[in-house]
């Protein structure tokens, strides 16, 4: 059969047959491994092609027998335009990745079948039933997958697409996570559980893989003795990758320093909020606010350069959260944040908790992007949650912040670094002022509204925008 497997994009930063032009925001498109990895899955009878819409323009009209789509909560409306299209071509179209798992039954009303959870245990026989025309509405992977039979990826199929990525080699020493942050879809979709694969076959895998790289684990040291493991072996092979696991990784010089030797070039941390309450509501208690500083140091003083992921939003956050917020990232040497606003993803132990108390506002699954708000915040209206995320996030990307912190990531972590840096924060200020991210303060503008304009006049509205008298900038 022929098989087309399809990442669908969100429609601002979707390539069409109209609109033929990548988006410039190479530095934040990386890892295009649930494709890989279910290509690597298809038995070699079958041949496959992939499709990111993200770079490149879907043709509904390819002549193919199959189309498998892996999506997130926020591709889901696209995901389902996408299989209307080739259900009326009548094409057999497969559901996969973190949506349909946790929410297969929605899935299904679009889909011919669902693949819950891992493709390892259940693809081939879908393909087997589709072609014995015995196809059913569900497959459920029976158990975890063996992490020895997680696949090498396919990075054939990347080839021709690659230059429009930060990077497309990306690896996975291992899957979930041994927290159980109540917001993370992670626990929700393999259980509190970490499962890493083979050290040898890691490494065997990386003698294919360019020096840099990236470890797509959601904690690359959920498993300590793992990591050290693994880090310790993978220093004679002088690479350079980035990861991201918790911030517990700089309670250990040891894991630190080995990190270092191993290639590490940064990290991406779940720092997500300054207060206790809010950690102790998400069930984030192995974060302490008070020691972020002195932490982040630790990684940074290692050589290894912080991108802090930061959630806005949750109950105990006041409208003074944001100015907070700031000035504690102005202090605390980070180097890039990605900046969410608290998002209820459904199969999620949060999702349960806002849907009981009727707290959620948007059942719209295209705005679970981490960039809406979805919610009823607890302290502030959600239109000042709304401003004070846009306003953070275009303070924290103003050109004068970005040229302090590059020359600081110079400084401490050396000109490859500061480049990687330079490049990645200028692409997420390019990425708000497309979006026309504006915002206000809500601490001292709590009557103001501002409108989110789009498209080309968001780059003027930015340009003409009043500037706010108590503006920290
Ligand atoms: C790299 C990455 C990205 C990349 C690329 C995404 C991609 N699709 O490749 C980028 C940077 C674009 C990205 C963006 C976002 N991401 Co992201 N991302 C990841 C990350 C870290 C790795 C993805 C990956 O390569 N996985 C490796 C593959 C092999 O695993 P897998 O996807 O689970 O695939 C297996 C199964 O799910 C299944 N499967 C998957 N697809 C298919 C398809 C078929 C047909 C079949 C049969 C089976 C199947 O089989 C595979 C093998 O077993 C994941 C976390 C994770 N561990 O997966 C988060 C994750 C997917 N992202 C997430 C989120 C929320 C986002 C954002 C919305 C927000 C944000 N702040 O990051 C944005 C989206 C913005 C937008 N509007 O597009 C969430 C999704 C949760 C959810 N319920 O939707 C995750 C799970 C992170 C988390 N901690 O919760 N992300
Ligand atoms: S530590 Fe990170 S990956 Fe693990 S459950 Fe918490 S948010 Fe999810």
């Amino acid at each position: 059969m022929k098989i087309l497997l399809v990442l669908p994009a969100a429609a601002q930063l979707r390539v069409t047959a109209d609109s033929p032009r990548v988006p410039c925001r190479k530095m934040l498109r990386f890892s295009v491994l649930p494709l890989t990895t279910v290509a690597a899955l298809t038995p070699p009878q079958h041949e496959v092609r992939i499709c990111d819409e993200n770079v490149q323009a879907l043709d509904l009209d390819a002549d193919v027998d199959v189309v498998g789509i892996s999506f997130m909560t926020a591709l889901a409306p696209r995901a389902y335009e996408i299989a209307a299209e080739f259900r009326r071509r009548g094409k057999t179209v497969v559901a996969g990745g973190y949506h349909p798992t946790l929410c297969p039954r929605e899935a299904a009303e679009h889909f011919d079948t669902v693949v819950v959870g891992e493709a390892e245990n259940s693809w081939p026989k879908v393909l087997a039933d589709i072609e014995a025309r015995s196809l059913r509405p569900i497959y459920s992977s029976c158990g975890p997958a063996d992490p020895a039979a997680i696949p090498q990826p396919r990075r054939d199929l990347t080839v021709a697409s690659a230059r429009h990525y930060a990077t497309v080699n990306a690896v996975q020493a291992g899957r979930g996570c041994i927290h159980g942050c109540r917001y993370c879809s992670i626990a929700a979709f393999h259980g509190r559980a970490y499962r890493h694969r083979p050290v040898e076959s890691i490494l065997a895998e990386l003698e294919h893989v360019p020096r840099c790289f990236m470890f797509v684990d959601d904690n690359i040291i959920a498993d300590l003795d793992f990591a050290r493991d693994l880090f310790r072996r993978m220093i004679p092979l002088k690479k350079r990758w980035i990861s991201q696991c918790s911030i517990r990784i700089a309670e250990d010089p040891e894991l630190l320093d080995l990190a270092h030797r191993a290639g590490c070039q940064g990290l991406f941390i779940g720092v997500e909020t300054l207060s206790e309450e809010n950690l102790a509501a998400v069930g984030k208690q192995f974060n302490h606010a008070a020691d972020y500083e002195t932490r982040i140091n630790a990684i940074r003083r290692a050589g290894i350069g912080v991108q802090a992921g930061i959630i806005v939003g949750m109950d105990g956050d006041d409208p003074g959260v944001f100015e907070r917020t700031l000035r504690f990232l102005d202090r605390a040497g980070i180097d890039a944040i990605q900046l969410n606003i608290l998002t209820p993803l459904p199969g999620t132990p949060l999702f349960e908790e806002f849907d009981r108390a009727s707290r959620i506002t948007d059942r719209d699954w295209s705005h679970y992007d981490f960039r809406h708000c979805v919610i009823r915040p607890a302290r502030m209206s959600a239109a000042d949650l709304q401003a004070g995320a846009d306003w953070l996030y275009r303070k924290y990307y103003s050109p004068w912040r970005i040229i302090r912190r590059t020359w600081r990531t110079l400084w401490q972590l050396g000109p490859l670094f500061a480049m990687i840096i330079w490049r990645l924060n200028w692409t997420y200020r390019y990425d708000n002022l497309r979006e026309g991210i504006v915002g206000y303060n809500p601490a001292h503008h709590p009557a103001q509204t501002l409108p989110r304009p789009e498209g080309p006049l968001a780059l003027v509205a930015v340009a003409v925008r009043p500037r706010t008298p108590m503006s920290t900038q």
